[in-house]
């Protein structure tokens, strides 16, 4: 009875194997056919990308809080584990309750089919991969567990300790030796089922891996491509550049620098995978409400000519203290240069600028054509080609306004029309359809929570104001009075200076706490305001501890 229990549990575990092993020829062979017919149909990464976009907001800043920059790794990981304990399941059912495994499998593959169909920008043949994956994995989970049903009813029914409600034919028509006995070149049918289980596992578990594996190399490669295609590209010199005033930047140790570095610079993005756009066949559409559509090429953009910007970017998910923004030169043609050429249509009062992986922004048309405005079109970054995850080969950067109403990277078009019309990717996610950066500044050093030693100490960090600029930062210690900070000098209006105070930090625990007064002499507020719907407020007041 015992080992009757073993054996069928022995049943269960190949059971699981078998469905495992189906999900991933599923999973294979979409990926196969998506590398030959649709590329966007990869089934893993556009259920991923479906997860981004239905989740709920609160628990998106929870994985960015917990995962930070290897989110969406999580993600992955996250969808492997389920997909592998969903296809054990399958597995079991299959061999226990058929066809109740190809049912779960049908479903799978139903669910992969609208998440790919219902991305944006899908091509009509997206589909094609789920449906060829469901199809292999079906008929291979449908071989095995009949395979495994025969082999282990055979063997259960032959076990040499039979319990009492076996039937006693099948134990006596099939004795465990009998394979010994049979004429050369034949087998007992649970020899052979048993066999063809294990030899079609092990091949298509094998071909799985293999050809998954490949298929997502090829792909990658494809990325490292585009790489190298970027690192080959020569950027025309710029006609204006960014001149830096004397005493723009501290020598404060731990205060941000006045530049961010490419490799530290925050980024903020849906894109499961980072999109590869070749310059040679990326075209920018400029359609909607204009006078004439106009389609340029890579060439015909920077063709007009490019110039320096230095822009501070601010993310709307930057909580008060946080690092989601940075400060960049960023290389670009204005984008009212670019929306002329199509002549932006009377009534029109937005651009829909929409990214090759289907995220959309919408920006207030006059933030675009505003003269006083350096909204423009980067294809260069803090003296290098704009980065692949920056949004290579070009991206929008729009002084003032957060960059998901305004920052489209990996940019394919832009729609003129109106906010009535249109409504952008994170609208119908609780965010407004217009969002100005609210000024604000933050604490860079001392850190919160550090342990400092008593002395002099420089109380030091950032503030920005894109668009206005600031006129002063003012530090309180221990709610004490407000006291005016010492300014770097500003590149410009769009980007964040730095300050500090001197501090004879006493031994103790201290409250530092900073606010910001911007050049119309609004004074920054001190409410405390969630990032949604259209960013954070606050003063920013941290516990220092002197030692
Ligand atoms: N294609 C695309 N562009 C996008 C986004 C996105 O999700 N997809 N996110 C926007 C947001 S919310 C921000 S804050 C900026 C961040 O730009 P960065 O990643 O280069 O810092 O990009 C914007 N552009
Ligand atoms: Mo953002």
């Amino acid at each position: 009875m015992a080992n009757e229990r073993t054996g069928r549990r022995k049943f269960w575990f190949w059971a699981a194997v078998s469905g495992v092993v189906s999900a991933g020829v599923f999973l294979a062979a979409a990926e196969l056919v998506a590398l030959l017919v649709a590329p966007d149909g990869s089934p893993i990464l556009a259920v991923g990308s479906f997860v981004i976009d239905i989740v709920p907001q609160p628990f998106k800043e929870f994985a960015i809080a917990t995962f930070g920059e290897y989110d969406k790794v999580a993600l992955l990981v996250g969808l492997a584990l389920a997909v592998l304990v969903a296809s054990a399941v399958a597995g079991l059912l299959q061999y226990l309750r058929r066809p109740l495994g190809v049912v779960a499998l049908v479903i799978a593959g139903g669910v992969s089919v609208a998440a790919i169909v219902t991305r944006a920008g899908a091509s009509p043949f997206a589909a094609i991969p789920p449906i060829a994956g469901t199809i292999a994995g079906c008929l291979i989970l449908w071989f095995l567990a009949t395979r495994l049903r025969r082999w282990s009813s055979a063997s259960i029914h032959s076990a040499p300790q039979v319990s009492a409600d076996t039937e006693p034919v099948a134990a006596t028509a099939q004795p465990v030796e009998r394979p010994t006995v049979h004429p050369k070149g034949t087998a007992a049918p649970a020899t052979v089922d048993r066999r063809m289980f294990f030899r079609v596992t092990a091949i298509a578990g094998a071909s799985a891996l293999i050809i998954g594996v490949g298929a997502r190399a090829v792909i990658n490669a494809t990325a490292g491509s585009i790489s190298a295609v970027r690192k080959a590209l020569n950027l025309p010199a710029p006609r204006t550049v960014v001149t830096i005033p004397a005493g723009a930047e501290l020598d404060i140790p731990g205060i941000s620098p006045l530049f961010t570095p490419n490799a530290d610079f925050y980024r903020v993005d849906t894109a499961l995978t980072v999109p590869s756009v070749d310059p040679g066949t990326w075209r920018l559409v400029i359609d909607g409400m204009v006078d004439q559509r106009v389609e340029l090429t890579f060439d015909d953009l920077v063709g007009m000519g490019v110039n320096e910007y230095a822009i501070t970017l601010t993310c709307v998910s930057n909580e008060v203290g946080g690092d989601l923004l940075g400060n960049a030169v960023w290389l670009g043609v204005p984008i009212r240069e670019v929306l002329k050429l199509a002549g932006p249509k009377s009534g029109a009062d937005m651009v829909l600028s929409r990214s090759i992986d289907g995220f959309t922004a919408s920006t207030p048309l006059e933030s675009l054509t505003d003269d006083g405005l350096d909204a423009i079109l980067a294809v260069g970054m803090n003296g290098e080609t704009l980065p692949l995850e920056h949004g290579f080969p070009v991206r929008m950067v729009v002084p003032g306004l957060y960059g998901y109403v305004s920052a489209t990277k990996w940019l394919s078009e832009l729609k003129v029309t109106t906010f009535d019309a249109d409504e952008a990717y994170w609208t119908p996610r609780g965010y407004s359809a217009k969002a100005p950066v609210k000024f604000s500044s933050r604490l860079d050093t001392p850190r919160t929570g550090e342990a400092i030693p008593a002395g002099r100490t420089p109380v030091a960090g950032v503030a920005w104001a894109q668009t206005v600029g600031i006129d002063r930062v003012e530090v309180s210690i221990d709610d004490g009075d407000w006291q005016a900070a010492t300014l770097s000098s500003p590149i410009n209006e769009d980007t964040w200076v730095q300050w500090f105070v001197d501090w004879d930090a006493t031994v103790g625990t201290h409250y530092v706490a900073v606010r910001a007064v911007n050049k119309n002499g609004d004074v920054q507020i001190e409410e405390r305001a969630p990032i949604a719907p259209d960013g954070s407020t606050g003063w920013q007041r941290t516990l220092i501890r002197v030692t």
